[in-house]
């Protein structure tokens, strides 16, 4: 094939490319191959970081695809059917990565690396950073598409990428837990309790920075 004869497709125009092929296996293959595209992004970015300033920026990726019953349950909330054309163009996050990073400066720094590769198309960002959720929820969030290159078409597909602070994942799973359990309904008592807690994530990531800014100006000791 010559360069540049790739059929560029939208995630709705890859549904019915392949005639008598099941349409959710194919975007299952999308959003798993956009899952590999920017996992390896991330692992080049943070292994670039170690060889140049031997510090790993990225504590660690998580990556999965929604399940079939949760991606129903967000269509069927928003009062859409569930075909799979509306879970391609309303549900954003079937693909999902989490980056878990030491500091919160790392975050911007990894969301800025990656808004800049010309390959990545930044569709919508959410900063519960700086604006957190009335639940004390912080992360950032950006909607993103990576190309997935194909036998003989390219398909931009969306990838929901959140980037937090170990302490702010460990804060949003258990909030996640208790939600689950209490069915979003739960005691004022632990709501408040939570609330406070993620103050707490604010203040020890906080410090935490500020604590490895400083160790930073000391000189590493000379070799005897
Ligand atoms: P799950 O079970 O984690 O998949 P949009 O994607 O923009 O159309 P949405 O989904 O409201 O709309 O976007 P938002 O606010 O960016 O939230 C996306 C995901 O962030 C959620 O996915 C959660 O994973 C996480 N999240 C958002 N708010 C909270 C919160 O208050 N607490 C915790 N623990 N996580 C949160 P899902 O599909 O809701 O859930």
């Amino acid at each position: 094939m010559a360069k540049g004869a790739y059929t560029i497709n939208s995630m709705e125009e890859a549904i019915g490319q392949y005639e008598g092929v099941d349409s959710w296996k194919t975007i299952i293959l999308l959003y798993n191959s956009a899952l590999k595209e920017i996992g390896t992004k991330l692992e080049i970015l943070n292994e670039e970081f170690q060889h140049v300033h031997q510090y790993n920026p990225i504590e660690h990726i998580k990556s999965r695809i929604k399940t079939a019953e949760s991606i129903v349950k967000k269509l069927k909330s928003r009062g859409h059917e569930s075909t799979i054309e509306n879970m391609v163009k309303y549900v954003n996050d079937i693909a999902g990565v989490r980056v878990i990073c030491s500091f919160s400066s790392d975050i911007y720094r990894i969301a800025g690396m990656l808004a800049s590769q010309t390959d990545i198309k930044v569709l919508s960002i959410k900063d519960y950073i700086k604006s957190p959720k009335e639940s004390g929820y912080k992360s950032y969030h950006m909607i993103i598409t990576v190309p997935i290159f194909l036998s003989d078409s390219v398909v931009a597909t969306k990838v929901e990428i959140q980037i937090r602070t170990v302490a702010m994942d460990f804060w949003a799973s258990l909030e996640h837990k208790i939600n689950y359990k209490f069915e979003g309904e739960a005691p004022e008592h632990i709501k408040r309790e939570l609330f406070e807690c993620a103050e707490m994530v604010s203040d020890l990531d906080a410090r935490m920075m500020s604590l490895n800014e400083e160790i930073k100006e000391y000189a590493e000791p000379e070799e005897q």
